[in-house]
This record gives structure tokens, C-alpha cells and sequence, in this order.
């Protein structure tokens, strides 16, 4: 069973937004992901800020590529347009769909493999051309779907739950973000909702290319040696009746601390994230500051969250382009078709 559809009651008493509409009708199916996964985090902040700000879901396009975290768009506004691609290449398939109709609101989910591994290409092409879009990237360092492998961001040094040590420099997409011109880039942690869903409703509400990396725990790849209840332990200390894959449910993660300050977080596999959160006099209007201050919290081991730069003048991919305001998918024959005369002029102008 790929899905699993929620029953459709609700208690009638549920608080309804501003277009009268409650949580339910901005969730999608239930979520077959690991019990304690960060990626549920971000769906829930997903619904949460799309309630907040009375988005109706029919107007949003989601698209993802492939991986646990592409799974996700399934599990929320199930009544908005879907388009589950290859596996990274959502940003091209997103580049395409918002040339055709820019009067979607287009969400693209991703994953650190999905956009920093196999996709970095089209992730970089998507972010430089300033399409209109909110890009979330749920990065939790591995290949959940395919079993626990590094991604490109996994931190240099870190090991795998099989002891193998990662030796490649990681990338870091919000830094990669800011070089190749987006006009919003924030990093978050699933665990803090207090933050995240802001900045998923800012992102929204941004003209342009807006990208959210945000740290996303995998619990599935976290297996201590020695442990009873570990992946291995258990697959060998059970007479297969079927070959199933024993996950253990773990409770997720959370962190909720005050801008300026310094949190730390320890991960299901022991590793520590130490998360900063922008000061309240931080000043996110200024690119090469923001460049600048990533990078250097990153050399004293620091991860900074919060809206890093935004360009509240931003303009997009269309506008770049001239084109017009009708999206191009509703143009009918006549304004598609100039005429003979003007189609004799322009052959002309190309002799
Ligand atoms: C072209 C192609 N190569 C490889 C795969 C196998 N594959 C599926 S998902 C995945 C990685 C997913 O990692 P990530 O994007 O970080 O998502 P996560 O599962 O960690 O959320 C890989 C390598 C594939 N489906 N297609
Ligand atoms: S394998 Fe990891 S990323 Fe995938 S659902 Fe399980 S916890 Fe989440
Ligand atoms: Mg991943």
C-alpha cells in the first residue's frame, strides 16, 4: 500500500481559517514515513503556515523528486496539484509548470540527496533563474530511502550507522543559495515549529526564489553496536516469516530556544547539532553579511537558523523574461497568433 487515506470525520467544533476552512482540509494522507521522523515536522509546519495564512490549497502546486522527504507532499493539501518526479529533477519539472501558469503558488519538497547529490545541477539552475517558489529542502545528511547512504551534506567526518566515515566536505545549500542570487533563504530544524512555520508562510508570500534548508532528523539510521532493539539486532535474531524491515519508533526531536542564543541538539544516532538562532538585531537585508556570517559560525562548528537574507524588492523568473500576465497556459489563438502580416514582418527582420 502506497497511501493510506484519513477517515474523512472531523470533530465540527475544529477552528476554521479565514476561507472557513479547518486543519483537515490542509492535510493529505496519512504518513507512512518512520514514527519520529523530522520530515512529518516540516508537513505539519507545511499545513500549519498554508491555515495561517488562508491559502486555498486548489490554488498551490506541490512537486518533489524522490526519496522519503518526496514522499511527503502526500501527506498534505490533498487538494492541491501534485507532481511527484524524477528523482532530482523537480526543479526542472517546477521551472516548467510555473512558465506555464504563474498563478500557482509552487511548493517544491526536496531532499538533501535529491537537491545536493544527484540534483545540485538543477537546483542551482531553479535558484539562479529567481523562480517564483518555496524550495524546502528536508536534509537530514543521508539517503533515508535508500537505506542510511551520506549525501553531499553530510558533515565531513561523521560516520554512518555502519561505522564508515564520511570524507567529503559537505555542501551547505543555504551558503550555495545566497551565491546563486535567491531572494529568500532561511534554515530551520523540524524541530522548532515556533520558527519554522513563519518562515514557511514568509517563504510563501515572497516573489521570487525562496529556499528553506532545514535540518530534519532520520531516525531510521541511528543504530547503536550492541543495541537489542537495533536494525541489525533485530533482523538477525528473527526467524524470517517475512522479509519485513523492523524500524523502531523513536519520539521526534524538538528544540524550541531564543533568538541570539545557542542550542544544542542531540540526534537519535548520538551525533550533536548546535543550532544559533539569529539575533533579533540581526540584519537580513544585506547578502554578502549573511555569506560571510554562515560561514563563519560554521568554523566554530555552529549551524545558524532563521531568515539569513531576504530581498523583499525581488522579481521573478517572469519578469526577467518580459512575459505576459496572463499565464501562458489560459492565452487563446488570437493572442497566440499575430497575424500574416506581423508573422511577414518578423521573417523579414530575419533575412
Ligand atoms: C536516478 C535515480 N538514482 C537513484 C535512485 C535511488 N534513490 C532513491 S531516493 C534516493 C536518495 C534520497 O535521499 P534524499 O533526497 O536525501 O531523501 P531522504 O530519503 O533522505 O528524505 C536515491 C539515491 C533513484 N530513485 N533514481
Ligand atoms: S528512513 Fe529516515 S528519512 Fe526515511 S522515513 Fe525513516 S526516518 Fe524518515
Ligand atoms: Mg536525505
Amino acid at each position: 500500500m502506497t497511501y493510506i487515506t484519513k477517515p474523512k470525520f472531523h470533530h465540527p467544533k475544529l477552528p476554521v481559517n479565514g476561507l472557513g476552512l479547518t486543519h483537515r482540509d490542509y492535510e493529505g494522507t496519512i504518513s507512512t514515513l518512520c514514527a519520529g521522523c523530522g520530515h512529518d515536522s516540516i508537513t505539519a509546519a507545511i499545513v500549519q503556515a498554508c491555515f495561517d495564512l488562508d491559502l486555498p490549497p486548489h490554488r498551490v502546486a506541490k512537486l518533489s523528486g524522490i526519496g522519503c522527504s518526496s514522499k511527503t507532499p502526500a501527506y498534505f493539501l490533498g487538494a492541491a496539484h501534485g507532481f511527484n518526479s524524477v528523482h532530482g529533477r523537480m526543479p526542472s519539472v517546477l521551472t516548467g509548470a510555473n512558465l506555464a501558469n504563474r498563478d500557482l503558488i509552487y511548493l517544491g519538497v526536496s531532499g538533501d540527496g535529491d537537491s545536493a547529490s544527484i540534483g545540485l545541477g538543477q537546483f542551482a539552475h531553479a535558484v539562479r533563474r529567481g523562480i517564483n517558489m518555496v524550495y524546502i529542502v528536508e536534509n537530514n545528511g543521508v539517503y533515508g530511502l535508500t537505506k542510511g547512504q551520506f549525501s553531499a551534506t553530510a558533515d565531513r567526518n561523521s560516520k554512518s550507522k555502519r561505522g564508515v566515515v564520511n570524507r567529503d566536505g559537505p555542501i551547505d545549500l543555504a551558503a550555495l543559495a545566497l551565491q546563486l542570487g535567491a531572494t529568500f533563504v532561511a534554515r530551520s530544524f523540524s524541530g522548532d515549529k515556533a520558527q519554522l512555520v513563519p518562515l514557511i508562510a514568509a517563504a510563501l508570500s515572497h516573489r521570487g526564489s525562496a529556499i528553506i534548508d532545514c535540518l530534519s532528523p532520520c531516525v531510521a539510521f541511528n543504530n547503536h553496536a550492541g543495541s537489542t532493539k537495533s536494525f541489525d539486532f533485530v533482523r538477525e535474531h528473527n526467524a524470517a516469516v517475512n522479509r519485513l524491515d523492523v524500524i523502531e519508533g523513536r519520539s521526534q526531536i524538538e528544540a524550541q530556544y531564543a533568538p541570539g542564543e545557542v542550542e544544542t541538539v542531540e540526534q537519535h544516532d548520538g551525533s550533536v547539532l548546535v543550532l544559533r538562532k539569529l539575533a533579533t538585531d540581526y540584519d537580513p537585508h544585506d547578502r554578502l553579511s549573511a555569506m560571510a556570517y554562515l560561514h563563519e559560525r560554521a568554523a566554530h562548528g555552529e549551524i545558524v537558523t532563521g531568515l539569513l537574507y531576504v530581498d523583499p524588492d525581488a522579481v521573478d523568473l517572469h519578469a526577467h523574461l518580459g512575459t505576459v500576465e496572463t499565464p501562458l497556459n489560459a492565452l487563446g489563438e488570437n493572442e497566440l497568433c499575430p497575424g500574416s502580416e506581423i508573422l511577414t514582418r518578423i521573417n523579414a527582420s530575419l533575412r
